[in-house]
């Protein structure tokens, strides 16, 4: 519930000790038979604006954000794990994929015969309903409104039945009418040659036998993979290993939590090489956005800071809003002292495509810029992308020698797998960027590198997989 704008903490045990409000479906009740009104501290317009925020959220249909369903995810499987007679437990479906959101979770589970494993899946202390409980499936309801499916197969149909949950559906049609030419039948249960079963066990037979090179599930979309695969040309998809630095980050100089050495600190702990400290500029206002004078203080420091430190280095950069008229909000004579730019719309949504993309465009043409943040602007969940024409807006990256960005906070994940795709097709490299906040956020990059691979971008495609000096000469406009 505290995920509702103007719900915190405070407020959440008030609904739950005054009302018994438990979940959302009790605050959509309270809220509909105007029960909150009457709570003390809260009031008919707080109780509007919590309609508001249930019927945005029901908008977006019931999918929820993968970073929210990791913790539920791991410890259902944990639980699961320590049952009596169970040997394998794994999260299938769209989770698996990595996709940004799921619409429920899909765990699969081989044990003994025997084994409890149905009943403790009902009894995990989250959960809220019951949907269905059988042998071999049952489905719960999460108090969270997440739904879980939980299979159970003997092991020796582990592999095809990862297979099959693993989906995508459009993908296992696919790959379903690939077998039925090599009359072959392919389900959960195996790979069959008339009633002989030829695979199963394992994923990486199920794609023997049916004559295709493993497929990574980030590429499972029925997107091309399957020809990939049948002629060995798939990607050599990008990895967090693979991830040299960071080049998009906050300090607690504007609306970051953490100091420049902090940031730095994490940085060098995850084994990066550098790290680009991009503050706000000034149009950002709400963020303590920096203007010139604020801006050269900070390059000072970051100075300093690199003589002292070893093993990392802090590049100097800035967060530059692109204005309306598509010029930055920071003087190019200070600009031109930075490593690098991200420059990023905070404001303006609602002009019309033409005029955004045109905006943006205009924006590129400065010789300063070079890396175009959280480029559609949507939220997940809260907020759809603004109109602009993200294929225009790569041509015109591409010609200029400017990129774009896939912000890897979980909220955004922007650009999206499609997009990202989209560039690498053009050629056109992208910086995967936490955005970080605080110094924990660093690790948000791998999100980034989930919606990464499901665009099937490779480490090659990736900026900031390039040690600094081949960095630096990408970044050099020319
Ligand atoms: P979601 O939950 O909407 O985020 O997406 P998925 O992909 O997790 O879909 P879900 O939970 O409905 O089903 C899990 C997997 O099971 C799916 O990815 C592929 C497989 N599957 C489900 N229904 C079918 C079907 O009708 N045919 C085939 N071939 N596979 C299916
Ligand atoms: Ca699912
Ligand atoms: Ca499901």
């Amino acid at each position: 519930m505290t995920a509702l704008p103007g719900l915190g903490a405070k407020r959440v045990r008030a609904l739950h000790d005054e009302l018994g409000v438990r979940d959302l479906t009790d605050l959509q009740r309270a809220a509909t038979r105007q029960r909150i009104r009457e709570l003390h501290g809260f009031g008919a317009k707080t109780e509007q604006r919590i309609l508001e925020a249930l019927r945005r959220r029901a908008q977006f249909e019931r999918r929820h954000k993968i970073s929210d369903v990791e913790d539920i995810a791991d410890s259902y499987v944990a639980h699961l794990k320590a049952v009596q007679g169970v040997k394998e437990v794994i999260v299938a479906g769209s989770f698996r994929r990595r996709k940004e959101t799921v619409g429920d979770l899909d765990i699969l589970v081989t044990c003994k015969k025997g084994s409890p494993v149905m009943d403790r899946f009902v009894e995990y202390d989250e959960v809220s309903d019951v949907v269905s409980q059988g042998s071999t499936r049952s489905t719960v309801l999460l108090r969270s409104g997440l739904q879980v499916d939980l299979r159970v197969v003997a092991q020796i149909s582990y592999g095809a039945a990862l297979y099959y949950f693993t989906g995508s559906k459009a993908h296992n049609i696919a790959v379903r009418t690939l077998a039925v030419k090599k009359k072959l039948k392919i389900n959960e249960y195996g790979v069959f040659k008339g009633k002989r079963r030829v695979a199963g066990k394992t994923e990486k037979d199920v794609f023997k036998a049916v004559g295709l090179r493993y497929i990574e599930p980030e590429l499972r979309e029925n997107r091309g993979e399957i020809e990939a695969a049948k002629k060995n040309r798939l990607p050599h998809l990008v990895s967090v290993s693979d991830i040299r630095g960071d080049l998009h980050t906050h300090t607690n100089a504007t609306d970051g939590h953490h100091s420049l050495r902090q940031m730095a600190e994490a940085a060098k702990k995850l084994g990066y090489a550098y790290l680009a400290i991009t503050e706000h500029s000034k149009r950002v206002v709400i963020a303590h956005g920096m203007d010139e004078k604020r801006l050269r203080k900070q390059l000072d420091a970051i100075d300093r800071l690199n003589q002292r430190l070893d093993g990392i280095r802090v590049l100097k950069g800035i967060e530059v809003d692109i204005l309306e008229d598509g010029t930055l909000d920071m003087d190019n004579s200070v600009l031109k002292h930075l490593d690098l730019t991200v420059c990023a719309l905070h404001s303006g949504f609602r002009l019309s495509r033409a005029k955004q993309t045109e905006r943006v465009i205009r924006a590129m043409d400065n010789p300063y810029f070079n890396i175009l943040a959280h480029p559609t602007g949507r939220l997940i969940n809260q907020r759809s992308e603004y109109e602009i024409d993200i294929e225009r807006v790569m041509e015109a990256a591409l010609e200029r020698g400017c990129y774009l960005e896939l912000n890897a906070q979980p909220s955004r994940l922007d650009l999206d797998d499609v997009h990202c795709r989209m560039a690498k097709d053009m050629g056109l490299r992208l910086a995967i960027s936490a955005d970080a906040h605080a110094a924990s956020n660093l690790e948000y990059v791998r999100f980034g590198v989930d919606q990464g691979r499901r665009g099937w971008l490779e480490p090659d495609d990736v900026l900031n997989t390039r040690p600094w000096r081949e960095l630096a000469k990408l970044l050099a406009r020319p």
